[in-house]
C-alpha cells in the first residue's frame, strides 16, 4: 500500500508527533510505502533530528518526507490518503484524487467522550464524488484505539530494569551526578515536566521539594521558564534538551512521575505504567474540561490524584499544593502507582491504532 499522510503543524509538537509515530507504524509495522507531507520541518526536526529542515524532499527511516508548501509539489496520490486533524490536502492533490479514488481518512483528535464511538468510521460523501471517512483514536474497542508499537512492553520493561543504561542516558542529557545520586541513593523522587505556559509549575515545584527525600525535576529547554528563578532546598531542577521521540519514551519510562500535556506525550506517559499528571490542551468555553472529565471517568484513580489532575488543569491552583502533598505521599502514592499499572495493562489489550487504521484502509481499498 502507498499512503500519503498530511500534517499541518498548528502549534507545538503534537501534530507532527502523532503523524510521525503513525507514519513509522505504517511503514515499519505494515511495510507500507509512506509519504509524509509536513508544512513545518523545523518543528519536525526538534523531535526527529534526522530531518533536514531545508530539504524539499527527503527520506528518513524509509519514509519519504515532503515539505508541504504553497504551491504543493504535483505528486500522484497513493492508495490511501490520511489527513491528520482535518488539515485539508492541497486542492490540486484532491483534484488528482478524483481520478484515482484512494481511501481517504480524516484522523481525528483523541477524546474519551462517549460520542466518539458512534462517529468512528463514519463516511462523509462530498459533492465531488469523493468520500472521506472519520477515524477516531480512543480508549475503547469501538474506536480506533491508541498508537502502541507491538514491542513496547518488552522494550519498556527491559529499560526499566536497567539502572546502568538509565544512568548513562541521564548523564548524556546533562543530569549532574549529585542529582542522580539524590534519586538513586537518597530517596528523591524523579519527575519530568512537559507542560503549557499556564501550568502552575512553581507551585508544583514547592510540592515536590516538600516530599520526604525531595525530588529531581527534569524540564526540557524552553518549558516553564519561570522555574529558572526557583531555588528550593528539597528540589534539583535540571534543564534537559529536547530529545528524539524514542528517547522521550525512555525518559518517561524511567521517571517515577511524569507531567505531560496535549495528546501524544499523554498517551506515551500512560504506556510507562507510572503515575502522571495530564495537562490537556485548553480550548474555548472550557470544552477541554469536559474531555478531561470524560477521561477521568474511565481512569480509576485514587481521589486525591483525581483532584490534583483537575486542579492542575484549573486556573485556580489554590488547593493544588495540599492536593499534591496528599497525592504524592503515602499511602495514596502507592495506590496511584497501582492504578497507573492497571490502566496501562488494560489499555494494552486493545489493538494498536496503526493496525486498526491500516486494516480499515485496506477494507476501504477493496471497495474502490
Ligand atoms: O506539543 P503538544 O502540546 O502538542 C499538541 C497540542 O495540543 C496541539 O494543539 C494538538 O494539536 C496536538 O498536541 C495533537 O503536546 P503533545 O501532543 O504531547 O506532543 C508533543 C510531542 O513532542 C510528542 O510527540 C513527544 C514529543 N517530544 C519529543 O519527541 N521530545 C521531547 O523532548 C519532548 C519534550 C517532546
Amino acid at each position: 500500500m502507498r499512503a500519503d499522510v498530511f500534517c499541518r503543524v498548528v502549534d507545538n509538537y503534537g501534530d507532527i508527533g502523532v503523524c510521525w509515530r503513525l507514519a513509522r507504524r505504517l511503514a515499519h509495522g505494515r511495510g507500507w510505502q509512506v509519504r509524509l507531507w509536513v508544512d513545518d520541518l523545523d518543528a519536525f526536526a526538534r523531535i526527529e533530528p534526522e530531518v533536514a529542515p531545508a530539504a524539499a524532499q527527503q527520506t528518513v527511516q524509509r519514509i519519504e518526507i515532503v515539505h508541504w508548501r504553497d504551491p504543493a509539489p504535483a505528486l500522484e496520490p497513493g492508495d490511501v490518503v490520511i489527513e491528520a486533524f482535518a488539515c485539508d490536502p492541497p486542492p490540486a492533490f484532491i483534484a488528482a484524487m478524483r481520478a484515482s479514488h484512494p481511501a481517504w481518512i480524516n484522523l481525528e483528535y483523541l477524546s474519551a467522550e462517549a460520542w466518539v464511538e458512534s462517529c468512528h468510521g463514519l463516511p462523509s460523501q462530498r459533492a465531488d464524488g469523493l468520500v472521506k471517512h472519520f477515524f477516531f483514536p480512543g480508549f475503547t474497542a469501538a474506536t480506533g484505539g491508541l498508537i502502541r508499537e507491538p514491542g513496547l512492553s518488552a522494550e519498556r520493561d527491559a529499560w526499566q530494569a536497567d539502572a546502568g543504561a538509565q544512568d548513562a542516558f541521564l548523564t548524556r542529557l546533562g543530569v549532574p551526578g549529585a542529582a542522580l545520586s539524590r534519586w538513586r541513593n537518597q530517596g528523591a523522587r524523579l519527575a519530568t515536566l512537559f507542560c503549557y505556559p499556564q501550568a502552575p509549575a512553581a507551585d508544583m515545584a514547592q510540592a515536590l521539594a516538600a516530599l520526604p527525600g525531595g525530588a529531581v525535576l527534569l524540564v526540557p529547554q524552553g518549558v516553564a521558564p519561570a522555574l529558572d528563578a526557583v531555588a528550593l532546598a528539597g528540589l534539583d531542577i535540571v534543564r534537559i534538551p529536547f530529545v528524539p521521540q524514542p528517547d522521550f519514551d525512555r525518559l518517561l519510562w524511567l521517571a517515577d512521575f511524569n507531567m505531560v500535556r496535549g495528546e501524544d506525550s499523554f498517551v506515551r506517559a500512560a504506556w510507562a505504567g507510572r503515575p502522571f499528571l495530564w495537562q490537556i490542551y485548553a480550548q474555548d468555553d472550557a470544552v477541554h474540561l469536559t474531555k478531561l472529565d470524560a477521561w477521568l471517568a474511565r481512569y480509576d484513580l485514587p481521589a486525591p490524584a483525581r483532584a490534583l489532575m483537575r486542579a492542575w488543569n484549573d486556573a485556580d491552583f489554590a488547593q493544588g499544593p495540599a492536593l499534591a502533598a496528599a497525592a504524592l505521599g503515602a499511602p495514596v502514592w502507592q495506590a496511584w502507582q497501582a492504578a497507573a499499572r492497571a490502566w496501562e495493562e488494560r489499555q494494552a489489550q486493545l489493538p494498536d491504532l496503526g493496525d486498526t487504521l491500516a486494516d480499515f484502509c485496506t477494507e476501504l481499498s477493496k471497495t474502490r
